[in-house]
């Protein structure tokens, strides 16, 4: 191994296979409560809740380390009414002939619409970008790697932040949505891939009725 790199220890600490099913299991009940929330409430979340979910997302794994993504936080009142404005554009268009019969009609159960009020309700809208390439100090290009999983699984790390905290969000994806770049000004090598809405559920706040997939159903074993 060449000396220019440098290493630590590493270690966990010890935990019994008994011990290790139940966290499992205990970790599962948990997460599964977790649900995708439209109706969001107006109350207030605390910046300093939005940097630290923001920096759990940002130990995520990814290629080369080069950690390829840029969270946006707006808690903006006009910026978030720009955001739902543009977004409610692209929206129209897209229930009024930009979408398929067959995935409007996937959508039914979410009785979703082009109608985005949760972009202004919502105490923070959380914009991820992906950056497709990055800049040394010297201004010249330099390559990222896997980006799309990297900024995923980031992705999973942050969704999984906020339910841990206690809060909600909403995994949307107006499309298209570069207007979100423009609006945010953000540089050309950095592209939207996800807009997430959080805060609470609002007092009446509904999820539809909807039933995960079985393992069998998701997965193969081989011993
Ligand atoms: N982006 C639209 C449509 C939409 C698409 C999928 I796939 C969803 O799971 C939900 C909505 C919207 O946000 O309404």
């Amino acid at each position: 191994m060449s000396d220019a790199h440098e290493f630590e220890p590493y270690s966990l600490p010890y935990v019994s296979n008994t011990d290790m099913i139940r966290k499992a299991s205990d970790h599962y009940r948990k997460v599964k409560k977790r649900r995708t929330v439209r109706d969001f409430s107006d109350r207030a979340v605390p910046r300093k809740v939005v940097e630290y979910v923001i920096k759990a997302a940002s130990t995520a794994p990814s290629g080369a380390h080069k950690q390829p993504w840029t969270f946006v936080a707006v808690g903006n009142p006009g910026l978030q009414r720009e955001i739902r404005a543009a977004a409610e554009k692209e929206e129209y268009e897209n229930y009024h002939g930009r979408m398929s019969e067959s995935w409007l009609e996937d959508l039914k159960v979410f009785d979703t619409d082009w109608n985005k009020p949760f972009l202004e309700t919502a105490p923070w809208l959380i914009i991820i970008f992906r950056k497709i390439h990055d800049f040394d100090e010297d201004g010249n290009k330099t390559k990222n790697y896997y980006v799309n999983e990297s900024v995923g699984i980031a992705t999973g790390f942050l969704l999984s932040a906020l339910q841990e905290v206690g809060l909600v969000a909403l995994t949307h994806t107006p499309s298209p949505m570069n207007f979100l770049g423009k609006i945010l000004d953000r540089p050309t090598n950095e592209k939207p891939f996800l807009l997430i809405p959080i805060g609470y559920p609002a007092d009446n706040a509904k999820v539809p009725v909807l039933k995960r997939k079985r393992l069998d159903d998701v997965s193969v074993f081989f011993e």
